[in-house]
């Protein structure tokens, strides 16, 4: 409704008319153009190019609906029915849905009865720190991933609250195969003895075995905890083994090949639940992002659908497409090609940096970011590897056929990145391209 307070000033009713024709159907335009402006060019961008970072994805209308909505004016510091400020009716209902759904994304009926959720963490990271404020004494051993070799900061490196407020120790891949190597994590467990044993990563291409990494925690006795961040949404498809129900905590981010709103979930073993909960809120974390809880909630109800199951398996089968077509045109995969959503090029042989990669490929519309490889001579700032995965145009409805054209275009552009006149060419045929599949 048009008023008085709309426009800042008391208007009469001619000028209340003319004020009417220069009001937007969207809100934005009227109070900010300018973050406007930036907002449909970003809009542009993502149509316009070719998205190839595998921890991003293009949330539904539906999911950002919710992002969007009234919830983002409550505040709600707790947990249902145990709430610091009044009118949680709804709230409630909410994030007990969301909970529930999250739950059901993983196992199966009377299981869930033996595990809680806790949808709150604002991300991955935030979600960690919890899981070991919640479950390890300060200053005690976690063992997890380098984050040169595919880890994730928040695994124990030593920059991160992971490193710093814990004694890190960091397993590495096998400098051959660059693949997991169990025999070599068990014989560091044993002499490490961690508290906290962390799975997961970040830039690891290969399918990980939840399930050797358990055994090893349970022959050192650690608590093993799974970050699924990365292949949450192929777990939930059928199209990566799955931590549950044998791992006793796990956490994920809903953002990546889940499809839904940037943010962070805890799953795990009731005994383990009240510990977990307490260290997200009061510990660490304020009043949870209610509009976010709603929008997970939407995003594990699409999760929940058949068809995200065909999606899964096709972001994998995309990203085959991707590695082999790139073998082929002479790049190096770490690991030598991939099970996941991503792939992770070597790019020493072509004697160039991630950094010069990422850029050439910006300039023709393709969106990649640059990685470290393991053992990499290079610093993490200008590593010699690039990252690229499949989550966000297999979303827009692209197949094998249009990941083998994009290989084309990514060796084409690395392999002649300073033929300004070919950059330009590619930069119309991908924009072209980009525009025949629109995101959702
Ligand atoms: N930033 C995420 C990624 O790109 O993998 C990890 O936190």
């Amino acid at each position: 409704m048009i008023s008085a307070a709309t426009f800042g000033e008391p208007v009469g009713p001619r000028d209340a008319r003319a004020a009417l024709h220069e009001v937007s159907a969207d809100p934005l335009v009227r109070t900010d153009p300018e973050v406007e402006r930036l907002l449909i060019a970003e809009e542009e961008r993502q149509r316009d190019g070719l998205e190839l970072i595998p921890s991003e994805n293009y949330a539904s209308p539906a999911v950002r609906a919710a992002l969007s909505s009234v919830l983002t004016n409550k505040y709600s510091e707790g947990y249902s029915g145990q709430r610091y400020y009044g009118g949680q009716e709804v709230i409630d209902a909410v994030e007990d849905l969301a909970c529930a759904r999250a739950l059901r994304l993983f196992l199966r009926g009377k299981e869930c009865l033996e595990w809680d959720a806790n949808v709150q963490p604002y991300s991955g990271t935030s979600a960690n720190i919890a899981v070991l404020l919640g479950l390890a004494p300060l200053g005690s051993r976690l063992l997890g991933l380098q984050l040169t070799h595919g880890g994730h900061l928040s695994h124990g490196h030593r920059v991160a609250f992971s490193g710093i407020a814990y004694e890190a120790h960091q397993y590495a891949l096998d400098p051959t195969t660059e693949h997991l190597d169990f025999d070599a994590i068990r014989a560091l467990a044993r002499r490490v003895r961690p508290a906290i044993l962390f799975s997961g990563a970040s830039a690891y291409p290969r399918a990980i075995d939840f399930r050797a990494l358990q055994s090893i925690a349970d022959e050192v006795g650690a608590l093993h905890v799974a970050d699924i961040a990365h292949v949450a949404g192929l777990i939930v498809g059928g199209a990566h083994p799955s931590p549950f129900p044998f791992t006793p905590v796990v956490t994920f981010t809903t953002h990546k090949t889940l499809r839904g709103p940037r943010g962070g979930v805890i799953v795990s073993r009731r005994e383990h639940s009240a510990a977990i909960a307490r260290a997200v809120f009061p510990g660490i974390q304020g009043g949870p992002h209610d509009h976010v809880t709603a929008a997970k909630a939407v995003c594990f109800q699409e999760a929940l659908q058949p068809e995200f199951s065909v999606y899964a398996r096709q972001v994998v089968a995309n990203a085959r497409s991707l590695a082999e077509r790139l073998a082929e045109h002479g790049f190096r995969l770490v690991t030598g090609g991939t099970d996941t959503h991503l792939l992770l090029l070597d790019l020493r042989p072509h004697g160039l940096t991630g950094t010069e990669a990422e850029a050439a490929l910006d300039l023709v519309g393709i969106t990649a970011n640059k990685n470290t490889i393991p053992d990499d001579p290079r610093p993490p700032k200008d590593p010699s590897g690039l990252r690229l995965g499949t989550p966000p145009l297999t979303t827009r409805g692209m197949r094998e056929d249009a990941m083998r054209r994009i290989a084309d275009w990514i060796a084409e552009t690395l392999l002649h990145r300073s033929d300004t006149d070919r950059l330009t060419r590619l930069r119309e045929e991908v924009r072209a391209f980009a525009r025949a599949f629109p995101p959702p």
